[in-house]
This record gives structure tokens, C-alpha cells and sequence, in this order.
């Protein structure tokens, strides 16, 4: 397969700073080789750099550097779109507010070839705060809510011409949610597996079931992986940690399941903030689950039983 890494070092959607460093870590930790050690060929595009922006005042003062957001979700909504068009393209984030602009580009795209897109969004938050309800202002907070098409956004964010039916989110991880946020997603269709889904049913069933909806319809497949998806212990380098998360086998588990499928055709790495890791062990961690997303296994053999 052919990837494309496509750097986009946004940090201010974030309430600490240091995504910004997140697509050199990734690549010092190795991504470009891991890939073409399991036979892809990969094409490093860089960093994407933002049009000049201005700053864009907003009603509910909280809300930080809403301009230069926007400059960047325009750039990556672009970039998305054109790096769709042939091979798997890999955004290296930055925080999560770059979701915001990849998700909206590969619908763009999705639409064109007459598939529906599906997004899976390993995340400990559901990032469903629309402009007026985020307490914090941090926009990394807010990219579903934009991107399946909620209300608040016009003016400020580019219109979107194709929203993710909310239907095809699917949630896993899920331990930390606004009140603003909570009251908000129950009104939609997104699927919501919070931790404790996670540990009354364990993941595969959950990955499987949803994997099939996609394949039913020859969906696209969006990941978002957000490293706060992970337990704290094993990946430490996220400035919105949470406790509880996903094991080491569970994440691999689900890249493993997520290969075998055939049905992934981009990914966010999101959330890496390489000024927290320790000797950049959050960063190999994220080398060696995209590894196994791209069809690194133990065994020469596929994962499913049988
Ligand atoms: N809900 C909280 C807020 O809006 C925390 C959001 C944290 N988001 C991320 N990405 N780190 O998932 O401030
Ligand atoms: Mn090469
Ligand atoms: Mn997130
Ligand atoms: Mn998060």
C-alpha cells in the first residue's frame, strides 16, 4: 500500500502546549521505516503550513485562537481531500482539533466515490462541545460536533458541504464527558462505548460489530486515535490524561482487528505531546500500533481464530 504522512503540527486547540512536536516524534520514532518494513511504500509530504490568519473574536469568551483554528482546518481539509484520492494518508498530529479539517476533506472525497464514510474515534472524550457549550475554549474539544454537522459553528468554521452522518461514529474509550457534551450526543445517533462497555464485553466484540456495519455498505473507514485513549501508565505523553484506559493488548488488539478487515483507508495520530513523554516511549508505542493497524503480527498468520 502506498502511505502518505502528512505532518500537521497544531497545538493551540490544546490547553498545554507541545502537539506541535508531535509529527517530528513520530517520525524520529521511526514511522517511515516501521511501514516500509512491512512492504508499503511511504511518501513524507512534511508539515502542512496554515494560510495567514487573523484572530476571530467569538461570543463565548472562553474560546482561544479561533482564527488560527480555522486557517488550519481549511489546509487540512484540502490536504485530506487530495491525499485521498490514491493510497492511505496518515495525519501526524498535532492536537485533535485537526479532525476538524481531515474528517470534512475524506467526506468530501467519500461523497464523490459514492461510499459512506464511517468514523471509529478512540478517544478517552467524546470532543462534542459545540463553540458556545466548551468551558474550557480548547477546540481540541469540539471536532465531532463540527464534522457531523451540530449547530454553532457557522460564521466561524468553513461551511461544511458533507457531514459525517452521525449514525457512522462509532466511540470507543470513552471515560471523560462534559455534562454540555453528554446531554448533547444522547440526542444523536452516535455509537458511545465508554470504559465500562470496554470491560463488560471487551473490545473485539465491540470492533466486530461495528466493522461490520461498515463492510455492509462498503463504507470508507476514517481512524482517530487520540494517545488519551490509552492508559496513562503506558502512554504518558498527553496533556489530558486519563485514567483508565485502553492495555497494550486491547490497542493492539483492535489495529490487529482493524487490519485484517481491509476497511481502513485513513488515520489520525493525534494528541502527542512529546514535551510529556518519557525517553519517547509514547511515541514507539504509537509507531508499533500503526505497525500493527498495517499488518504487523506475532504470528505469519491472520489474528482471527480458525
Ligand atoms: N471536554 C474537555 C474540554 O472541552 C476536555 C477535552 C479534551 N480533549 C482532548 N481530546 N484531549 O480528546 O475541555
Ligand atoms: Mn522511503
Ligand atoms: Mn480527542
Ligand atoms: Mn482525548
Amino acid at each position: 500500500m502506498e502511505c502518505t504522512l502528512i505532518g500537521a503540527p497544531l497545538q493551540i486547540g490544546a490547553g498545554q502546549l507541545g502537539c506541535e512536536m508531535g509529527p517530528s516524534a513520530l517520525r524520529i520514532a521511526g514511522l517511515h521505516t516501521a511501514l516500509e518494513e512491512l512492504g508499503h511504500t511511504v511518501k513524507d509530504t512534511g508539515n502542512l503550513v496554515p494560510r495567514a490568519f487573523e484572530e476571530m473574536p467569538h461570543p463565548n469568551a472562553a474560546v482561544h485562537h479561533l482564527g488560527e483554528t480555522v486557517a488550519w482546518v481549511e489546509a487540512l481539509s484540502a490536504a485530506a481531500y487530495e491525499h485521498s484520492k490514491a493510497g492511505m494518508p496518515i495525519f501526524l498530529g498535532g492536537d485533535h482539533a485537526i479532525s476538524a479539517g481531515t474528517v470534512p476533506g475524506l467526506a468530501r472525497r467519500a461523497a464523490e466515490l459514492g461510499r459512506p464514510l464511517f468514523v471509529l474515534w478512540l478517544d478517552a472524550h467524546t470532543d462534542f462541545h459545540s463553540l458556545e457549550s466548551t468551558v474550557s475554549g480548547n477546540l481540541h474539544g469540539t471536532p465531532v460536533s463540527y464534522y457531523t454537522g451540530q449547530t454553532g459553528f457557522d460564521g466561524y468554521f468553513p461551511a461544511l458541504a458533507h457531514a459525517v452522518p452521525t449514525e457512522n461514529v462509532c466511540m470507543i474509550g470513552i471515560r471523560s464527558v462534559d455534562p454540555a457534551e453528554q446531554a448533547a450526543i444522547r440526542k444523536t445517533g452516535i455509537t458511545v462505548h465508554d470504559m465500562r462497555v470496554i470491560d463488560e464485553h471487551g473490545v473485539a466484540v465491540l470492533v466486530r460489530t461495528f466493522l461490520e456495519r461498515v463492510s455492509a455498505v462498503n463504507g470508507l473507514l476514517h481512524v482517530s486515535f487520540d494517545v488519551d485513549f490509552l492508559e496513562p501508565d503506558i502512554a504518558p505523553a498527553v496533556g489530558t490524561t486519563v485514567p483508565g484506559g485502553a492495555t497494550f493488548r486491547e490497542a493492539h488488539l483492535i489495529m490487529e482487528m482493524l487490519h485484517d478487515s481491509d476497511l481502513v483507508t485513513s488515520l489520525d495520530i493525534v494528541e502527542l505531546n512529546p514535551f510529556l513523554d518519557e525517553r519517547g516511549k509514547t511515541a514507539k508505542l504509537l509507531v508499533d500500533l500503526v505497525a500493527s493497524l498495517m499488518g504487523k503480527r506475532v504470528m505469519d498468520r491472520p489474528t482471527r481464530a480458525g
